[in-house]
C-alpha cells in the first residue's frame, strides 16, 4: 500500500467509513511494517473508547451477552465496536452472536461494527492483533468496544491487560468446577457474571463466587497491582491503593435479563477507576509495557540482522554440547553484532 493510499484510508476510517475501518483492521491484523504505519497514524486518535473485555469458558453465553450489551448501549445512543476471538463459531458461520437473528439485528445497525479475528495468526500475535483492532475502532470513534475472547489461560490475562474493564462469564456449575477456575478469575475479573441464571444452580454459583471473594478480601490490594507490575526502569511511581471488589451479577442473556444492572456495573467500574486514579495508573502501565515490548522486539530484530545465521546455529550447538553457557554466548553474540555495526 503506498503512503497516500494509507493516509486516505486512515482519514476515511477516522471519519467512520466502514470499508476503510475493515481494511485497516485487516492491515493491523497481518502485523509487520504496514501495520505499524497504520497504528502510528491512528494513535493520536485513540484513548477515548471504553474497552470492555468479555471472557470465560466456551459456551457460557459470552456472544449472546455481547449482543445484549450492544443493544443496551445503542439504547443509550452509544456506538459499539465488537471484536470477537472466537475459534469455535466464526462470524462467517452466522452462529457467533448466540443466534442468527440477534446477529442480524446488530449487523444492520450502522452504529455497530462487528469484527471477528482470524485465530491462525503469527506466534503470540492474536492478543496483539485483537488489541490493535480495538485501537482502530477506538480511533474511528466507537464509544464502547466489546472484546470477546474464549477463556484459556494466557489469552484471558492478555485481554485483561488491554481492557479497561474485564467481565468474566460463568454459568451455573457444580462446586468442583467453580473451585477449579477461581485462581484465574481473581487475577483478572473486574466484574463476575453468572449467566444462564435461568438454569438451576445459579444462586449457588453466586454464593460460591462471593465466598471466594471474601477469602481474598484480606489482601489489601486486588489484582491489578500484580498483573501490571513491570520490572526495571519503566516501572511507574507508587501503585495506587485500591479496593474494588468485583461484583457478582446474575444474567440470563437469552431473555435479556440482568443486562441493565450489568451495564450499570460496567459504568460504575469505569467511574471508580477514574476517581481512584487507577485509570491513569493502568494507562501508564499499558504504555510502559507496550513501549518495552516494542523496544525488545525492535532491538532483537536489529541484532539478528547483524549476526549471520550460521553463527547463531553454531552457538546453539555449542550450548547444547555444554561447550558454552547461554549467558556468555549471548554476550559474545551481542559484542560481535556491535563490532559489525
Ligand atoms: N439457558 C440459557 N442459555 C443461554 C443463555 N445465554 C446463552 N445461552 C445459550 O448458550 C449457548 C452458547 O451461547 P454463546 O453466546 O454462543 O456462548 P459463547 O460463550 O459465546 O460460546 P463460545 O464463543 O463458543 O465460547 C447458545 O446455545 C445460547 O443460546 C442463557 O442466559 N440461558
Ligand atoms: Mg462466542
Amino acid at each position: 500500500m503506498d503512503i497516500s493510499r494509507m493516509d486516505d484510508l486512515v482519514a476515511q476510517a477516522l471519519a467512520g467509513d466502514r470499508r476503510a475501518i475493515a481494511r485497516l483492521i485487516s492491515t493491523v491484523e497481518q502485523g509487520g511494517a504496514e501495520a505499524r504505519q497504520v497504528l502510528s497514524r491512528i494513535y493520536p486518535h485513540t484513548g477515548r473508547a471504553h474497552i470492555v473485555g468479555i471472557t470465560g469458558a466456551p459456551g457460557t453465553g459470552k456472544s449472546t451477552l455481547v449482543a445484549e450489551l450492544a443493544k443496551a448501549y445503542r439504547k443509550q445512543n452509544l456506538s459499539v465496536g465488537i471484536v470477537a476471538v472466537d475459534p469455535t463459531s466464526p462470524f462467517s458461520g452466522g452462529a457467533i452472536l448466540g443466534d442468527r437473528i440477534r446477529m442480524r439485528d446488530l449487523a444492520t445497525d450502522p452504529n455497530i461494527f462487528i469484527r471477528s479475528m482470524a485465530t491462525r495468526g503469527s506466534l503470540g500475535g492474536l492478543a496483539r492483533a485483537t488489541a490493535d483492532a480495538a485501537h482502530v475502532l477506538d480511533a474511528a470513534g466507537y464509544a464502547v468496544i466489546l472484546v470477546e475472547t474464549v477463556g484459556a489461560g494466557q489469552s484471558e490475562v492478555d485481554i485483561a491487560r488491554m481492557a479497561h474493564t474485564t467481565l468474566v462469564i460463568q454459568m451455573p456449575a457444580s462446586g468442583d468446577e467453580i473451585q477449579a477456575i477461581k485462581a484465574g478469575i481473581l487475577e483478572i475479573a473486574d466484574i463476575i457474571v453468572v449467566n444462564k441464571a435461568d438454569l438451576p444452580g445459579a444462586d449457588q454459583a453466586v454464593a460460591a463466587l462471593e465466598a471466594m471473594l471474601d477469602l481474598n478480601s484480606g489482601h489489601t490490594e486486588w489484582h491489578h497491582g500484580r498483573l501490571f507490575q513491570i520490572e526495571g526502569v519503566l516501572a511507574g511511581g507508587d501503585q495506587v491503593k485500591h479496593s474494588w471488589r468485583p461484583p457478582v451479577l446474575k444474567t440470563c442473556a437469552l431473555r435479556g435479563e440482568g443486562i441493565e444492572e450489568l451495564v450499570q456495573a460496567i459504568a460504575a467500574h469505569l467511574q471508580y477507576q477514574r476517581e481512584s486514579g487507577l485509570h491513569q495508573q493502568r494507562e501508564h502501565d499499558r504504555a510502559a509495557e507496550q513501549l518495552q515490548r516494542i523496544l525488545r522486539y525492535t532491538l532483537l530484530e536489529q541484532l539478528l540482522e547483524r549476526i549471520p545465521k550460521h553463527a547463531l546455529q553454531e552457538t546453539v550447538e555449542h550450548i547444547v554440547a555444554r561447550e558454552q553457557d547461554p549467558y556468555s554466548a549471548a554476550e559474545a553474540l551481542i559484542a560481535q553484532a556491535r563490532l559489525l555495526s
